[in-house]
């Protein structure tokens, strides 16, 4: 367990974090967070981490009370604080203290928290043998509902649709958008390879752009791999070669059935483990 968590301007102790039951991020699920890795003392692409959370405030109209170099410094303190070498921090902002009305703009301030923590990892032989997924039949919020760029508190979306993998005793579940194409999983980003080829939907397909997806992107493209950012139905994931997930908690992790069908020879594939393995050497490298 954290012993410090940095609560709106300094780091209290655990058992002193707390928030009031008059929080709009209880109340609506009103704020916005990130789920940032360390390793190696050193905080992974936290730059990235925190302009996606300051977008993620500009869309829902939340003033962030501390500017982006406060907020990477409380970050700083918060995993020093807890002498955290290989973990995980969640940084969330909520809307602050309300009344019982919808109306964010009376609520007083927003409220910053940051946890830096050990990390729950899946079992290496999870990525040994890869994952079981399922096609969801909750889909991906509409881009006109909650917009699927935003990491908002409200992960009800991805709860159902994992609830609905755990009850058919699969890892994950892909999650489609309004128009029938690959969105996303409940918390992770979806890659197909097939012909050598590797493809992952766009943006615009209605996903969380991810920061481990952009990596992966990165590093595939140095390999001389060709990454081509399409729509992908549910037929495109049953006949694909490979299918992987990426993600800050799983970073890279190979899918070997999905609804009943086996992924190429069911076990994860040749490209799958190289990009995982080079995205586990760029993560833990003094560069990156
Ligand atoms: N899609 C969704 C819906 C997510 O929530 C990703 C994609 C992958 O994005 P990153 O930037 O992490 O590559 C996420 C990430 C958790 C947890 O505790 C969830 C995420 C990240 C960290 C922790 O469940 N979601």
């Amino acid at each position: 367990m954290a012993a410090k968590i940095w609560m709106q301007d300094k780091l209290v102790d655990a058992d002193q974090a707390k928030i009031s039951v008059f929080d709009h991020g209880l109340l609506y699920g009103d704020g916005i967070f990130e789920g940032i890795r360390v390793y190696g003392s050193r905080i992974f692409e936290l730059d990235a981490h925190i302009e996606r959370l300051y977008k993620s405030a500009k869309v829902i109209r939340l003033d962030i009370p501390l500017d982006k170099a406060e907020l990477a410094d409380a970050i700083e303190q918060t995993v020093k604080a807890n002498n955290i070498a290989d973990g995980y921090i969640r940084l969330i902002v909520t809307r602050g203290v309300g009344d019982l009305g919808l109306d964010p703009f009376l609520c007083e301030k927003a409220q910053v928290i940051i946890i830096a923590d050990e990390i729950q990892l899946y079992p290496e032989e999870l990525y040994e043998k890869g994952l079981t997924v399922i096609s969801s039949t909750t889909i991906r919020s509409h881009p006109l509902s909650i917009p699927p760029q935003v990491k908002s508190l409200n992960y009800l979306n991805s709860i159902l649709a994992k609830i609905e993998a755990i009850d058919s005793g699969a890892g994950e579940a892909i999650m489609f958008n309004h128009e029938g194409y690959v969105a996303e999983a409940s918390a992770d980003n979806v890659f197909i390879v097939k012909d050598g080829e590797l493809y992952t939907p766009p943006g615009y397909a209605g996903l969380l752009e991810g920061i481990t997806r952009a990596i992966v992107m990165r590093l595939a493209i140095q390999t001389g791999i060709k990454v081509i950012e399409r729509n992908i139905t549910r037929a495109d994931l049953y006949t694909c070669d490979e299918l992987f997930l990426t993600g800050t908690g799983a970073e890279v992790i190979g899918v070997v059935e999905i609804d009943n069908r086996k992924i190429g020879d069911g076990k994860p594939g040749e490209m799958t483990k190289m990009l995982r393995k080079k995205f586990f050497e760029y993560a833990r490298s003094s560069n990156a």
